[in-house]
């Protein structure tokens, strides 16, 4: 997979914005702060092609970025706290939008921090998925925040919960877990 000379084509905000899919997708899921745009700028081999933020709800739409012959999506963060009831609407319309429109979406990477357990709103997420038959792997974020020990009984929780989904640990600060996503990519990019 070489997404080296990726570009960012836009963003939208609202459902009806978005353009056809005209490429094969990989889109990004995940908790507001998790590290999404973190993830796609490691991927990318990018320092910020897509805007990293230490406030969380940053990405409130859906922002594409096109690399070989796929676009990466990268999807709003849900989970924050602090958005107005008309903000969730929002997102509601526009993930439903995005999931329901005639899309080549051939994976989602799910996002969960390493250092958590599952949330109601990942689960929910996750069952999302899972109902519109949705492909999707795990990414483990910010592993860098954990030792060793701690780091394998994480690995073990979140593996034993999605049992054959394959799960990534990633560090976008260290570049750990980068090369064998990437080498997992290439079988969605053919
Ligand atoms: N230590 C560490 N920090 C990380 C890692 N990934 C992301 N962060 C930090 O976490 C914060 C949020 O990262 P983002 O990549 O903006 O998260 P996001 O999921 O895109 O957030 P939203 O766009 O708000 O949904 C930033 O301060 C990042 O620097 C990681 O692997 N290790
Ligand atoms: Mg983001």
């Amino acid at each position: 997979m070489n997404f080296n000379n990726a570009v960012f084509l836009a963003s939208y905000g609202t459902a009806g914005q978005l353009p056809e899919s005209v490429l094969p997708e990989i889109c990004f899921s995940g908790r507001s702060n998790v590290g999404k745009s973190s993830l796609i700028n490691k991927l990318l081999g990018r320092k910020a092609i897509a805007r990293v933020s230490s406030t969380p709800g940053k990405t409130t739409t859906i922002n594409f970025f096109k690399a070989a012959d796929i676009y990466l999506v990268d999807l709003p963060g849900y989970g924050y706290a602090k958005v107005s009831a008309t903000e969730r609407a929002r997102w509601d319309s526009l993930m439903n939008g995005y999931f329901s429109g005639k899309r080549n979406i051939k994976l989602c990477l799910q996002l969960l921090d390493a250092r958590r357990t599952l949330s109601g709103d990942d689960e929910r997420m996750v069952e999302f998925l899972k109902g519109r038959n949705v492909p999707f792997a795990v990414v483990l974020t910010k592993c860098d925040k954990l030792n060793k020990t701690e780091l394998t009984a994480q690995i073990n929780y979140w593996q034993a919960l999605f049992k054959d989904i394959p799960v990534f640990p990633f560090s976008a600060l260290k570049g750990t877990g980068k090369e064998e996503i990437l080498n997992f990519l290439d079988d969605y990019t053919e």
